[in-house]
């Protein structure tokens, strides 16, 4: 390439930002019109790869997908992340989605999910979900950059200006709790979660007598209900006297206590205006929900655990709640939440997509697209990400004022640098903190 063109190539991308590194071909980047849609003879480009990244940049197992094609330089990344279960996500990828794509056009991105989702005969799990959700987003990526716009624009465009984002405050005790409100407030965020400790305050239960009889293991952790009840009254309290209404409280009951106790809890702190009670029971307890329903006007917010439409259509159409906390990727990505978030439209049901470390930078990326374009979304969890962070991956989301930004480029707008990720190995899985017991040592749900 002689010097005018190479100068004209730089000028050309950084016209449009850096248009190269995210895979998107100067040619597509360029033209917006559909000429560029189409691959060499009017074919839709093929998928020549599919593969999984597993990377730890913050000791938290992270999966993302690439697929490659065979138009120069295309190619799309999507979020796979079930950190849980991070190397049986890649081994799905790397010897059943990998054969099963080649060859397949990038267009038809609805065929290619059903025909994928069905391939495996038996489906709806956390792990082929999470691997589907990786090549899904992928091809909403490759498409947004085949046709030069941001995803949210292929979805319907902007409804809103921004994604209205909640943080994380926690502390181990009410005051410390208290003071972490101040911080997010000070950074700006109008939502923020309260946690008093982990999940379940588990640090309030001491001694336990399973422990004492020398029954489960020693890293085991415990949780007392009422204590636990009774630390979460609290730090509403004193969250609600120190800053009023000026902000929105939201608390994550993770599942951890049994029903009537999780309807004692959202009576008690009903008075303190919750924005919502997340996980209020378990997957397993959805027949409660009615009854918890019909006990309190406090907003419920349910679904991270979420893999298969029979969780989620009969609670959404009979409006037992008020918020959808679905982990995309763990549904198989862009596709399926958007049916879920058109469905939620019609029972007053908001988005609140799960989004916390253990779900990839790309797979926020993906939420805040979704987030732009659907009328009935609530809020966007995102934590707050370690530098680290945005050296494996260029173009994340970014944070103003509580407000999340995506990165305005064609596609998701984000890229993942693969020798900067091949610098952050796996890490072991820590499952310690699913290990919850009461205190006669009966296994409690995480
Ligand atoms: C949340 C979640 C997470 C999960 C975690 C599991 O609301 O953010 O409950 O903290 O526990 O993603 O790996
Ligand atoms: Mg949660």
């Amino acid at each position: 390439m002689n010097r005018r063109k190479l100068l004209k190539s730089f000028g050309a991308a950084s016209a449009l930002g850096t248009a190269g590194i995210f895979g998107i071909p100067l040619s597509s980047a360029k033209s917006k019109d559909s000429a560029d849609t189409k691959g060499k003879g009017g074919a839709s480009p093929k998928i020549t790869k599919v593969r999984a990244i597993l990377t730890a940049p913050y000791r938290t197992n992270l999966v993302v997908v690439k697929v490659e094609t065979d138009q120069a330089g295309l190619y799309g990344v999507g979020c796979a992340t079930f950190t849980q279960r991070a190397h049986s996500v890649v081994s799905a990828v790397k010897d059943y989605l990998d054969p099963f794509f080649r060859g397949r056009s990038v267009g038809n991105i609805e065929e290619n999910w059903q025909m994928a989702y069905q391939s495996s005969y038996w489906r709806n799990g956390p792990v082929l979900n999470n691997a589907l959700s990786g090549v899904d987003q992928a091809l909403w990526d490759i498409k947004g950059k085949m046709a030069g716009m941001p995803v949210y624009d292929l979805l319907g465009g902007k409804t809103r200006f921004a994604v209205d984002a909640y943080g994380h405050a926690s502390g181990k005790s009410v005051e410390e709790v208290v003071e972490d409100v101040g911080r997010f407030k000070e950074m700006g965020y109008r939502n923020i979660r309260i946690q008093l400790g982990g999940y379940g305050s588990t640090h309030l239960a001491t001694k336990p007598s399973y422990k004492e009889a020398g029954f489960g293991m020693e890293k085991d952790r415990t949780i007392s209900p009422q204590a636990y009840k009774q630390g979460t009254i609290d730090i509403f309290k004193a969250a609600r006297e120190t800053y009023g209404d000026s902000v929105e409280l939201l608390h994550d009951m993770h599942e951890r206590l049994q029903p009537m106790d999780a309807i004692d809890l959202l009576r008690r702190v009903e008075e303190y205006r919750p924005f919502f009670m997340e996980d209020p029971l378990s997957p397993e307890n959805i027949g409660w929900f009615r009854k918890l329903r019909e006990q309190t006007s406090v907003p419920i917010a349910m679904g991270e655990l979420f893999n298969s439409p029979h969780e989620w259509l009969v609670p959404m159409s009979e409006r037992l709640y008020d918020y959808i906390r679905i982990h995309v990727s763990q549904i198989g990505g862009i596709t399926p939440a958007m049916k879920v978030a058109r469905l939620g439209e019609w029972f007053n049901v908001r988005t609140a997509w799960h989004g916390p470390g253990d779900t990839s930078p790309v797979g926020h990326a993906a939420h805040c697209h979704i987030d732009l374009a659907v009328w009935n979304f609530g809020v966007q969890e995102i934590p707050i990400f370690k530098d680290v962070a945005y050296e494996v991956f260029p173009g994340m989301p970014r944070v103003e004022k509580g407000y999340i930004h995506v990165n305005e480029a064609p596609g998701l707008g984000i890229d993942i640098d693969e020798k900067a990720a091949a610098k952050y190995p796996p890490v072991e899985y820590n499952y310690n903190w699913t290990q919850v017991r009461r205190d006669d040592g009966t296994p409690v749900r995480p």
